[in-house]
C-alpha cells in the first residue's frame, strides 16, 4: 500500500497548521509513519519559489504568472517530497495544495478556471489528494486569528493576507464550491470552534473514510503512481 495523501485547505487563520500537527500526533501514536509538508514549498527548490511569491515579488507579473509559479513549485514538491514518501507507505499531510491555486488565483484572482484545470492535469495527474479537509469559518474570525498570531510572532502581512475582505469572501465561497463539486474527495470541517472540537471533527472524518483511503492507496500501487 502507498501512504495516504491528505491535504488541508482553507482561508486565512483557519487553523490548518494547528490541526495538521494534532493529526500527525494521533497517527504517529497509532504507529503510522507521517510527514508534514506545505505549499508553496515543501522541497528546497519549491521553498525558494515560496519566498519569492510570498514577498510579493511575482505580483507585478499578474495572477496567471503567479499560478504558474505555484505550479512550478508544486511540480518539484511532488517529485522530491510527496511521491517518494507515498511510495514508501508514509502518509503525507500537506498544508495547502492545488485547491489553493483554484481558490486564490482562480476564483479570487480571476485566472480562467479551465487554464488552471489544464495545468493541474499536467502537473498533478494521478497524484490528487485522497482526502482534502477544508477548514471553514467566517472570514472575520479567520483574519482575527491571523492578526493575533502575527502580533504574537512579530510577523508581517504577506502578499495574500494583505488582500481586502471581498477577496477573502470569494475565497471562502470558492472552497465551498470545490467541496460541493468533489464530495468524494473533500470534507468541509466547521473550524469556528475550539481546537479540541475541530480536532475531533477531523478525526471523525478520517475514520469515516478509512476504507476509501485504503482502497485509493491500493489503486495507486496498481497504477504505479
Ligand atoms: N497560496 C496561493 O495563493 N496559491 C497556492 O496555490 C498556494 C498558496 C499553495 C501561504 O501562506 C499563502 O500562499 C496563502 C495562500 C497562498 N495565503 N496567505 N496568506 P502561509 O503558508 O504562510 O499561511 P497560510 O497557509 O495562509 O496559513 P494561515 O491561514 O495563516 O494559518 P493556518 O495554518 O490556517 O492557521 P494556524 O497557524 O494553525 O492558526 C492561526 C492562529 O489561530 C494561531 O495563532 C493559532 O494558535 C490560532 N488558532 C488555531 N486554531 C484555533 C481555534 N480553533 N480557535 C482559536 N484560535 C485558533
Amino acid at each position: 500500500m502507498t501512504g495516504f495523501f491528505i491535504t488541508f485547505e482553507g482561508g486565512e487563520g483557519a487553523g490548518k497548521s494547528t490541526q495538521i500537527d494534532r493529526l500527525r500526533r494521533r497517527l504517529e501514536e497509532r504507529g503510522q509513519s507521517v510527514i508534514v509538508t506545505r505549499e508553496p514549498g515543501g522541497s528546497p527548490r519549491a521553498e525558494e519559489i515560496r519566498a519569492f511569491l510570498l514577498s510579493g515579488g511575482a505580483k507585478p507579473f499578474g495572477a496567471f504568472a503567479e499560478a504558474l509559479l505555484f505550479y512550478a513549485a508544486r511540480f518539484d514538491h511532488l517529485e522530491h517530497t510527496i511521491r517518494p514518501a507515498l511510495m514508501k507507505g508514509i502518509h503525507v499531510l500537506c498544508d495547502r495544495f492545488s485547491d489553493s491555486t483554484r481558490a486564490y488565483q482562480g476564483a479570487s484572482g480571476n485566472v480562467d478556471k479551465h487554464l488552471i484545470e489544464g495545468i493541474e492535469r499536467v502537473v498533478v495527474g494521478n497524484n490528487k489528494p485522497n482526502l482534502t479537509l477544508i477548514l471553514d469559518l467566517p472570514v472575520e474570525a479567520g483574519l482575527r486569528r491571523a492578526d493575533l498570531r502575527r502580533e504574537g510572532n512579530g510577523e508581517r502581512v504577506d502578499r495574500f493576507e494583505g488582500e481586502g475582505l471581498a477577496f477573502h469572501e470569494r475565497l471562502r465561497q470558492a472552497y465551498l464550491d470545490i467541496a460541493a463539486n468533489e464530495p468524494g474527495r473533500c470534507v468541509v470541517i466547521d473550524a469556528d470552534h475550539d481546537p479540541d472540537e475541530v480536532e475531533a471533527s477531523i478525526w471523525r472524518a478520517i475514520q469515516g473514510r478509512l476504507p476509501q483511503l485504503a482502497a485509493a492507496s491500493r489503486d495507486a500501487v496498481a497504477h504505479g503512481s
